[in-house]
């Protein structure tokens, strides 16, 4: 039975309240009936830096997944981010939560400059655009913890499997939560910046069903090797 490792993030500077952990969970149940062949492995990572690291790879080793796929938040973004390129540093103005504010660091002194997804994200955008679903292919994760976990992941799995990372934007009901502690978007984690109000939001169940729309296609490719 393969197995797929989906992590999500919980609130960080400026940003609440993340609607990954709710997305994640929607998505495991979602796939119980359609792919019931698949055990999904749901779990938290740290918005930190150098704890999201050591976390990331506990949990790989735990899982041994055949797939595998992070999910972080956008604030600003209006459509789900199939992430393509992971770079090799972390620089943010706002501190990760453990107070960790970096500047131009290198993730892997020795690591490649950047790695691709090697999720079929062509192959899951224009099957899902096709749909009239709202996705989008995106050429930065940011230079934040989600791009260092992107980052992390792509090192660690080494492209044995597929493994990539999906920024989604805010839900309508992590505005209502937030309450107006809602900063502006932050480029480096992935945000928008420059768009006037209102803040875009997806509902939770579309952003759901999208994911569990990638998972499936990412199921087909191990399946049909080469697809
Ligand atoms: N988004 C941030 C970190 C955690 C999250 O959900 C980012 O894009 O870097």
């Amino acid at each position: 039975m393969p197995t797929l490792l989906l992590t999500y993030f919980g609130p960080f500077s400026g940003t609440p309240s993340n609607p990954t952990g709710q997305v994640a969970q929607r998505v495991a149940q979602l796939l119980a009936g359609s792919a019931p062949g698949l055990s999904v492995q749901v779990r938290e990572l740290p918005v930190e830096f150098a704890a999201s690291s050591r976390a990331l790879a506990e949990i790989l080793d735990e899982v041994q997944p055949q797939i595998a796929i992070a999910l972080g938040v956008a604030v600003g973004r209006d459509k789900v981010s199939l992430e393509r390129v992971a770079i090799n540093m972390d620089s943010a103005r706002i501190p990760d939560n453990a107070g960790d504010q970096r500047t131009d660091t290198p993730i892997q002194l020795d690591g490649p400059t950047a790695y691709f997804s090697t999720l079929p994200t062509r192959a899951i955008f224009e099957r899902l655009t096709a749909d009239g679903l709202p996705l989008e292919l995106s050429y930065s994760a940011g230079t934040f913890v989600c791009n260092h976990v992107f980052y992390e992941l792509m090192h660690k799995t080494g492209g044995f499997i597929p493994a990539g990372f999906i920024h989604i934007p805010l839900s309508d009901s992590d505005l209502l939560k937030a309450k107006g502690q809602l900063s502006s978007p932050c480029a480096e984690a992935g945000g928008l910046e420059g768009k006037t109000a209102p803040t875009p939001t997806l509902a939770l169940d579309l952003m759901a069903q999208i994911l569990e729309g990638c998972i499936a296609l990412t199921l087909e490719t191990l399946t049909q090797p080469g697809a």
